[in-house]
């Protein structure tokens, strides 16, 4: 029996901020106490790690990533050894990857072939979503068996018409069946039809330039597929959680709804909340390295997302992670903005760009937790046990240095990306080092995990409704 002391630290949870020591156990969390109390009553650690003046804090839970994805002619560039350990780098201690149901396959194939390429391969554990590209009959009563053996949540596709696209009558069967089963529907919700015409009629005018993507995705079209997908879930019965929100227009949906009380969620990603149009105005192609779905938005957005973060409108915030290189990747799309692979890197950045965050006043520290740990541990099944510090629950602990300063590049990230959306980005805070179930992986800036310490982990049903 392994036993670590993390002692002299302030503990932050999104529950309450203490000073205590955290005792660990066998990967758990055995106790909170008083600093120093546990060892004048002769508790003895196998290991001590000092957190002075650091803070303590659950491991980040990334709810959203798409690691070794086939996409728009390529795959993205992290594969779940790349990512996971870029994920532990950064303070992420489990992530919710999207396993995919090709056309014409069953749920049971697309999510065994997800589980085949992360067995073995994982610096921290992770838990699967199922994205829905073909909903029929046997999609729908392979659901209920899918949500009997963890993987509770499944995303649709309002958006990527011919590809992972469902109509408003898949949509509403596919909701019925989840308001049956206790899943919750995860949507994409942006207007793909429309889109797509949008996209045409760009190209043909000679419009071919990244920047172009993020005026043909309009806000509005997010807005009203928003609109209708809460409308569809309130029809269906069923609880509904709209994934990567970027449009002001769009949390406005969502805070109506919630205001009526309706069981709706909603998620934004740190690319919306630190990056804009301007990124994506980038000359010489380099607005191509913004290019993911929803897009970016005129910087005017982010006022909306922040006060969706503090107003509870929005309550998780995770990176949808989908990274592609500059370089043969987002250039397939050089003369024709919509042939580039959709997606941004970030499963590294995601803790301390929400650190900086509080240091902007956006948030507080507890709220920090709450969206990065706590509520998306709660929203897809995996609390206690993940997203907090409690006795009982996993040892995926960070000892985080508030005051460190570091500047965000690819230069030094870990993501296998050739790029970073935050080059040069200055941010005040650091992870030093990360425990995943009690085994130290990050040791004071050096990597100490291995691939396969990561365990896959089964989730209940979605606790903002029980
Ligand atoms: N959006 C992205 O940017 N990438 C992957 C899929 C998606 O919906
Ligand atoms: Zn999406
Ligand atoms: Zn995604
Ligand atoms: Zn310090």
């Amino acid at each position: 029996m392994t036993t670590t002391a993390i002692r002299g630290g302030l503990v932050i949870t999104a529950a309450e901020e203490t000073h205590a020591d955290v005792l660990v156990e066998d990967g758990k969390v055995a106790a909170l106490a008083a600093p120093g109390s546990a060892f004048a009553q002769g508790w003895q650690a196998d290991r001590t790690l000092d957190a002075t003046g650091k803070y303590v804090i659950p491991g980040g839970v990334d709810a959203h990533t798409h690691l070794d994805l086939p996409f728009g002619g390529t795959a993205s560039s992290d594969d779940f050894e790349t990512g996971t350990r870029a994920a532990a780098w950064g303070g992420t201690t489990t992530i919710v990857d999207f396993a995919v149901q090709s056309r014409g396959q069953a749920l049971r194939e697309g999510l065994d072939r997800w589980h085949a390429k992360a067995d073995g391969r994982c610096a921290v554990d992770y838990a699967f979503h199922m994205i829905l590209s073909d909903v029929n009959e046997s999609t729908l009563k392979e659901m209920d068996l899918l949500v009997s053996e963890g993987v509770t949540s499944f995303k649709l596709f309002m958006a990527y018409p011919g590809v992972f696209y469902s109509d408003d009558g898949q949509i509403l069967r596919a909701m019925q069946r989840a308001a049956g089963n206790g899943g919750l529907i995860m949507m994409h919700a942006e207007n793909g039809i429309a889109i797509d015409v949008l996209v045409e009629q760009a190209l043909a005018a000679g419009r071919t330039d990244p920047r172009y993507h993020g005026e043909v995705r309009k806000a509005l079209l997010e807005a009203e597929a928003t609109h209708r997908a809460i409308q569809l879930a309130r029809v269906a019965g069923s609880p509904l959680y709209v994934v990567h929100v970027s449009a002001e227009e769009a949390v406005a949906e969502l805070a109506q709804a919630r205001d009526k009380g309706l069981p709706v969620f909603g998620e934004t990603c740190p690319q919306y909340l630190f990056l804009s149009t301007d990124n994506l105005a980038e000359p010489d192609f380099e607005g191509a390295k913004y290019v993911c779905s929803t897009p970016l938005r005129p910087r005017e957005h982010q006022a909306a997302l922040w006060r969706g973060l503090r107003t509870d409108d929005l309550q998780v915030v995770s990176t949808d992670h989908c990274p592609f290189c500059f370089s043969g990747q987002k250039e397939l799309g050089r003369g024709d903005f919509s042939k580039i692979p959709n997606g941004l890197p970030g499963i590294e950045n995601r803790m301390d760009l929400l650190h900086q965050a509080v240091v902007d006043g956006h948030i507080t520290r507890r709220r920090w937790i709450e969206i990065a740990c706590a509520a998306p541990a709660r929203m897809f099944g995996l609390a206690p046990h993940k997203g907090t510090i409690v006795p009982g629950g996993d040892a995926d602990i960070v000892i985080y240095d508030p005051h460190a300063e570091q500047t965000l590049s690819a230069a030094t990230h870990h993501m296998n990306v050739d790029y970073s959306a935050y080059e040069g980005k200055r941010v005040t805070g650091r992870v030093e080092t990360v425990l995943s179930r009690g085994e130290v992986v990050i040791d004071r800036h050096t990597y100490t995990g291995r691939p396969g310490h990561g365990r896959y982990v089964p989730r209940t049903t979605c606790q903002y409704l029980t």
